[in-house]
């Protein structure tokens, strides 16, 4: 089927994802990042969890500590409604090579589903003075260095406030000690060099990471609105004396598990 569009692609998906799941529509997507995994048991029951190979467009995953699954959950909201959350444990990252448009198949998907939000999280390096391993910060917006966007054609989405001030103002209402900042995503899959770091503050970057603005653009494209929370699960290359390795980074995820967990928990409730 060389002729279907992405779009398509994401309305099959969703389709098979109500089939397999029971839920005909999902109310909010999640997308768990490096380190986010461990919070994922705060969000409530599992009503099904799938393989992300089991819907048509989705790749295997690719990075230890990341499992290729969706989570079906139902939970109640702050008004005693029933919510199904549609929670991807993983995602495709765009240093995989596997294309922008596999990046963006999970969002697209869950538009598709039904969401009409969607909060995205990962795991980064922080440059701010004073950020600890393991500290949640809000994205306030980004800075795209991937040279690309989800978007093929002359659609030209606006940007601005892609990051919802109103969602932001909720996590901060839960926890107000929430401190946030502008989100690099490099291209990876190296992390950044010393000098790059430096380059990424000096245009204004708190946060360094390999993913989430694609993402943001497409769910904007698709009308979603946006939480963008980074687990800091490091120091920037550079700010620490240490070598960077993915232990550290697991690590921090399995330290700030509750916090992170009661956080997503209280928003997705009230979104
Ligand atoms: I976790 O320091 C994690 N992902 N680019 N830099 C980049 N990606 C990351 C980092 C980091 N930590």
């Amino acid at each position: 089927m060389s002729d279907q569009t992405p779009y398509d692609a994401a309305t099959a998906a969703a389709a098979r994802l109500a089939e397999l799941t029971g839920v005909v529509r999902h109310d909010v997507a999640l997308v768990l990042g490096s380190g986010w995994l461990p919070a994922v048991d705060a969000l409530g029951e599992a009503t099904a969890e799938i393989d992300t190979t089991d819907l048509p467009g989705f790749s295997a995953a690719a990075v230890a500590g990341h499992s290729g699954k969706i989570r079906s959950i139902r939970c109640t909201d702050s008004e005693g409604s029933e919510r199904n959350l549609l929670v991807f444990l993983s995602r495709t990252h765009f240093y995989e090579g596997k294309g922008v448009a596999a990046v963006v198949h999970p969002i697209r998907t869950a538009a598709a589903a039904g969401c009409a939000a969607i909060v995205l999280t990962n795991g980064c390096g922080g440059l701010k003075q004073g950020w600890q391993p393991g500290q949640p910060v809000l994205i306030s917006d980004h800075i795209n260095l991937t040279g690309t966007s989800p978007i093929v054609g002359a659609n030209f989405v606006d940007l601005t406030d892609l990051y919802s001030p109103r969602l932001r103002a909720m996590c901060r209402e839960i926890d107000p000690s929430l401190d946030e900042g502008v989100y690099v995503q490099f291209p990876g899959p190296h992390y950044e060099t010393p000098a790059e770091v430096r380059m990424a503050g000096v245009l204004g970057g708190q946060l360094v990471g390999m993913s989430t603005t694609l993402e943001a653009i497409a769910a904007r494209e698709a009308g979603m609105e946006i939480l963008g929370i980074s687990l800091v699960t490091n120091l920037a290359a550079g700010l620490s004396g240490e070598p960077l390795n993915h232990e550290e980074v697991l690590e921090a995820g399995k330290a700030a598990a509750s916090r992170m967990g009661g956080l997503l928990s209280q928003v997705v409730s009230k979104i």
